[in-house]
């Protein structure tokens, strides 16, 4: 049992199983041991607690149910590597200290965050207990996922699969322990997916789904096509099906979830009818149009997709051209209609189609809250899982990318925090002996994007809201003239030898994960994120009532001065600042995803792209860190109670006053001494897991009558 036990830590011919125990702390030895770890088919590695996980890229036989069997209530070293062993302890660090926790999963588009997410929920369905209700709220997490991923997951040129929205999941606890409900939080959809994608991307699942699986006569009412090369929206970019999807049975997947969320058959209609009116919107096509006087005009063709949209959307034909082909505009009082020309009535048309999808998400996503809403006296403890968008680096990088980057500074903010800085301070605080790490603290760049005045957002919100015709191109010279000099900003105008920068449209951030080169193009539409009050107006109007609740601010008098919605750029600012400060208030857990080559192969190590993500998740500094101080700490009234019998001085009870003196006379009888351990004012420190595994073996052997559901107490302590 006990040598079992050391094997995993220690290692077996698959390498070291957790990083801290290395020989030797250097980059290369951390990438050897990857190495031979992936190719020994070992997807899981840990540095100390923190979960690294190479997406495999081959189904492994590590997931089944008596897998799950093998780490309920056990200890995190004691068997292999895995998920589930840190959702174990997520789930029992709950229940013993009666504290929240989360999972905050990272890694670049393709490393396995999302999997992950699924197999936490899948060993939490498992390890909870069973009843009505409680196995309701089960299923409706794991049916919700095919259903989230069919709206808000998409093929792009990285995964086949990829999340285009940020997830924060929280389940909720009763006092049992079992879920009993739960939320979910999604953060900045990549609606421009819809109306355009890159060259062999695709647009989200769901618009193949439909026109894959849906039956004869669904696809009749829809006046669907099966065929995606019929839509403007699903025929752009070269590809409409891959391999390793299959979207006629994932549409089965997707119905069967919808039923279990409790969606109503007619909910579900309209879920399809906003799917299949925006398919019909992109196919209209506007001609013509003569400014101030004559509106632009459809042809035939395009009357008949106009009429399909109209009907789907439980609206008239002349509603709909009316929206997108005039804009009423109230001037003093007096309702101007202003013609459109052709061009903008295709902004109108894609802006339409845009909003359209994002609020269709975001109401599934809220009827899957909805469905497993519960009050606050049912529950007790949470466990969040956060799965969100990993840093990005593209070709052009526009204001998706500027988000989705500031995120995961303001998560790497969160790491630094909670993993590096708090462990050092705990090490001052205790006057533990240890190395100090320096790391980079990237707090620096967080307050670039998000500082009140001076802030990225904040200038791009002060540009949005300047009255005139204001252009992206002032957005970049008013950061230019006011943060021009920070370390982590700069642009042609800032940095005259930048050649590669085009100096009317590029601005480049130092990230901690490396340098991204912004297109400011978009930016300020796409921070403004208006759409007019005209096609608000249309959706409010619907016949269909649930399509009406999506669009509650179309009730809006046109006279009347509507307040100016908050930016896309604050409001997503907003969101990080609370998902942090909610992540704050739990006792993380985390999974480091990697990703080990571009070519989505299973048994490929690329060298070069592995260590560029160790580098930027900061696994050098973690694994230092930790190596440099204590994997375990308890406090010594909690050491003398457990481990008292290991000593006859202390046994059957200790006398002194002075615990850490009490502490003492167990270390010595143990042989245990400084550097595998180190007393701190309150608490000793343990290096190893190896020590830890030492100390309770000794234990057991002092009282082998007792059946040891052994280390619980430490769990709580590390
Ligand atoms: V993105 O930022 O949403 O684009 P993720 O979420 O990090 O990305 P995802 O979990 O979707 O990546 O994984 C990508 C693909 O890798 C999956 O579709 C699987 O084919 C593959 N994968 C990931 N994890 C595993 C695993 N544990 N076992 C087998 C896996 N295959
Ligand atoms: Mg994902």
């Amino acid at each position: 049992m006990a040598r079992r036990r050391d094997s995993f830590i220690m290692g077996d011919d698959a390498g070291v199983a957790d990083c801290l125990l290395l020989e030797e702390i250097t980059e290369q030895a951390f990438m050897d041991n990857l190495k031979t770890r992936v190719q020994r088919d070992r997807a899981y590695t840990y540095i100390g607690e923190v979960v690294v996980s190479v997406n495999p890229y081959k189904s492994l036989n590590i997931y089944g149910d008596d897998i799950i069997k093998q780490y309920e209530g056990r200890f995190i070293y004691e068997r292999p590597p895995h998920i589930f062993a840190l959702t174990e302890t997520a789930y029992k660090t709950m229940l013993r200290q009666n504290t929240d926790q989360c999972i905050v999963i990272s890694g670049e588009s393709g490393a396995g965050k999302t999997e992950a997410s699924k197999i936490i929920m899948r060993y939490l369905a498992a390890v909870s207990g069973h009843g009505k209700k409680v196995d309701e709220v089960k299923e409706i997490f794991l049916q919700s996922n095919p259903v989230l991923e069919a709206f808000g997951n998409a093929v792009t040129n990285r995964n086949d699969n990829s999340s285009r929205f940020g997830k924060y999941m929280d389940v909720d606890f009763d006092f049992k322990g079992d879920p009993v409900g739960g939320h979910i939080a999604n953060y900045l959809l990549e609606k421009a997916r819809v109306v355009k994608q890159s060259k062999g991307e695709r647009n989200f699942h769901i618009f193949y789904m439909l026109m894959r699986g849906a039956n004869d006569q669904l696809l009749g009412q829809l006046e669907l096509s099966r065929d995606p090369n019929t839509y403007n929206y699903t025929n752009q970019s070269g590809v409409n099906a891959v391999k390793s999807l299959d979207d006629k049975k994932e549409f089965e997947a997707v119905l069967k979830g919808l039923k279990t969320i409790g969606f109503t058959q007619a909910d579900q209609n309209t879920l399809f009818e906003v799917v299949a009116a925006i398919l019909h919107l992109g196919n209209i096509v506007f001609e013509g149009g003569v400014e101030g006087t004559t509106a632009c005009s459809i042809d035939a063709e395009s009357r008949k997709h106009l009429s399909a949209v109209a009907k789907l959307i439980s609206s008239t034909d002349d509603e709909v051209i009316k929206a997108l082909t005039t804009r009423v505009v109230a001037t003093r009082g007096d309702v101007v209609y202003s013609p459109q020309q052709a061009t903008e009535a295709t902004i109108a048309r894609d802006a339409l189609a845009k909003a359209a999808y994002e609020r269709l998400f975001s109401f599934v996503v809220s009827r899957i809250n909805d469905s497993i809403k519960v009050d606050a006296s049912g529950r007790n403890k949470v466990i969040g899982v956060l799965d969100i968008y990993g840093f990005e680096i593209f070709q052009d990088n526009s204001f998706e990318q500027f988000c989705i980057n500031y995120c995961n500074e303001k998560l790497q903010q969160l790491f630094i925090e909670l993993v590096l800085k708090r462990e050092q301070e705990e090490y001052e605080r205790e006057g533990i002996k240890w190395t100090h790490i320096d790391y980079f603290n990237n707090q620096i760049i967080c307050d670039l994007v998000e500082s009140k005045n001076t802030g990225i957002v904040a200038i791009l919100d002060e540009e949005c809201l300047r009255p005139g015709d204001v252009t992206d191109k002032d957005f970049l010279n008013k950061m230019d003239e006011r943060i021009g000099s920070h370390a982590h900003y700069r642009s042609r105008q800032t940095d005259k030898n930048e050649k590669s920068l085009e100096s009317n449209r590029d601005f480049v951030l130092k990230h901690y994960a490396g340098d991204v080169v912004y297109n400011v193009n978009g930016f300020l539409a796409k921070n403004k994120d208006t759409l007019f009050q005209d096609l608000k107006r249309l959706l409010y109007q619907s016949k269909n009532g649930t399509i009406k609740t999506m669009w509650p601010e179309g009730a809006a008098d046109i006279k009347e001065v509507t307040k100016r919605p908050v930016t896309a750029g604050t409001s997503f600012k907003t969101s990080m600042g609370e998902l942090v400060q909610n992540l704050m208030s739990k006792e993380p857990h985390y999974v480091r995803c990697i990703k080990p080559n571009d070519q989505k192969a299973s048994g490929v190590f690329d060298h070069e792209r592995v260590l560029h993500q160790v580098r930027y998740l900061g696994l050098m500094e973690n694994l230092r860190v930790r190596r440099a101080g204590f994997a375990y700490r308890l406090p010594y009234d909690r050491v003398l109670q457990r481990y008292k019998m290991l000593s006859p001085k202390t046994w059957p009870h200790y006398k002194g006053g002075d615990l850490k003196a009490g502490v003492e006379l167990i270390l010595a009888a143990c042989n245990l001494a400084v550097p595998a351990i180190q007393l701190g004012r309150t608490k000793l420190f343990v290096r190893s897991p190896k020590t830890l595994t030492a100390l309770e073996e000794a234990r057991e052997a002092k009282i082998p009558s007792l059946v040891l559901k052994v280390q619980k107490i430490w769990r709580g302590y590390k």
